[in-house]
């Protein structure tokens, strides 16, 4: 039987942490993958996630099995962080799910489930583990331009002329703050004329929003997509504590489901339970729990949100000290995009010959689209990167 695999395409992303970790030189600089890193380098345990973790050791009397959709406590928690105080209670479905992916790949099940000859919509570029877990479902993937690779920023028109051609039912994925890979982003006036043109053509939302906290602030970043949220009648969301809580290994997610009448939300939530039990019975608990713990104790709360403000505002400094670089070097505001983006990602727009040259010459490693992950630069490697940038002739 196995004699029939055939060889699976590796990850690119997680290819290139394997490629940083074998390179001798110890000047190398890692721009790849989607972590956060202070500013030696490390990916510390958050003090409140610490702190949860003790009380949970503490108080914890039972690892018994948790519902198939998890701990309601966590659902209800995240839900009212990702989606606001005046979430839609009475139509709000939602199940625990390994990590954000899990609940992208739940959604995605939801969506063939329930309407199978759906096309999915991607901006172009995405995570590649969109098209890719789409893909592997059978579900029919297209693409909506998004980035200007001129200016750095968002190419409205062309994404609303994309998505004009869409069908009624598809449904468009969204990123729902700090897009991944290009760090550009829709504005809240954009948020708003993508909801009414998705009402008008009859498609459905599903935002993943797997870096809240890491842009303009918890609110902030949640804003547009609260803003489409309101106006549409029904929605998917896939939210990741990965990032904001540091929680990546525990494998922290939710998915949530916005019905379109309340006499439907019974169905939409069993629906979810169903498809956790059918791929993995019941959630992973133990990074729910901590982020519950945080999220339902106000100064556990207080110290998290402090400590992510330190995150978000660490990496808006190290995105201004970047575009200061190259406008030192280059004499134009070429590369002010890089102080306008939000989130841990920019493309700086370089080609696969100019990223393998950074990489070779400067031992510099960042997808090969030219992604970068701001938060792998620190005060003494931004001139590095600006001069490599330079030198290539980006
Ligand atoms: N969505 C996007 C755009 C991401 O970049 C990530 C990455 O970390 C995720 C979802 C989900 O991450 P995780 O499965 O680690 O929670
Ligand atoms: O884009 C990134 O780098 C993060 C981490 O298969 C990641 O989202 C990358 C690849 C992958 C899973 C997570």
């Amino acid at each position: 039987m196995l004699n029939a695999l055939t060889a699976q395409a590796p990850d690119k992303i997680l290819a290139l942490m394997a490629a940083y970790r074998e390179d001798p030189r110890d000047t190398k600089i890692d721009l790849g993958v989607g972590v956060y890193k202070d500013a030696t380098g490390l990916t510390p345990v958050m003090r409140a996630v610490k702190s949860a973790e003790r009380q949970l050791v503490e108080t914890q009397d039972t690892k018994v099995y948790t519902g198939l959709a998890g701990d309601p406590a966590f659902s209800d928690a995240l839900s009212t962080l990702v989606l606001g105080a005046d979430k839609p209670v009475d139509r709000l479905a939602s199940v625990a799910t390994p990590g954000g992916t899990g609940a992208i790949r739940q959604g995605l099940e939801l969506v063939r489930m329930a309407s199978p000859d759906a096309k999915l919509w991607l901006s172009m570029p995405t995570w590649p583990n969109h098209p890719a877990i789409a893909k592997y479902l059978g579900i029919t993937v297209a693409e909506y331009r998004y980035f200007d690779t001129d200016t750095g920023g968002v190419d409205f028109d062309a994404m609303m002329d994309d998505l004009g051609r869409a069908d009624a039912g598809d449904v468009v994925m969204l990123h729902g703050c700090c897009h991944n890979p290009t760090g550009a982003n829709l504005t809240l006036d954009q948020w708003k004329t993508v909801a009414d043109l998705l009402i008008v053509r009859g498609l459905i939302p599903f935002v993943d929003i797997a870096y809240q906290g890491f842009g303009d602030g918890l609110d902030a970043d949640a804003a547009g997509m609260r803003a489409l949220l309101a106006k549409v009648p029904e929605a998917l969301i896939a939210a990741s504590c990965s990032k904001n809580f540091g929680v990546y290994r525990e494998r922290t997610g939710l998915l949530m489901a916005i019905a379109p009448s309340a006499d439907k939300l019974k169905v939409t939530q069993g629906a979810m339970s169903t498809l956790n039990r059918l791929n993995f019975s019941f959630p992973p608990d133990h990074g729910a729990r901590v982020v519950t713990t945080i999220l339902t104790d106000d100064a556990l709360r207080a110290d998290w949100a402090a400590e992510l403000e330190d995150v978000r505002s660490g990496m808006l400094g190290l995105r201004e000290a970047l575009a200061t670089a190259l406008r030192d070097r280059v004499g134009s505001d070429r590369f002010g995009f890089l102080a306008a983006h939000r989130g841990m990602f920019s493309l700086l727009g370089a080609t696969p010959d100019q990223v393998e040259m950074m990489r070779r010459d400067h031992g510099i490693y960042m997808v090969g689209d030219s992604r970068i992950n701001i938060a792998g630069l620190n005060d003494r490697t931004v001139p590095l990167l600006a001069d490599a940038i330079v030198a290539a002739g980006v």
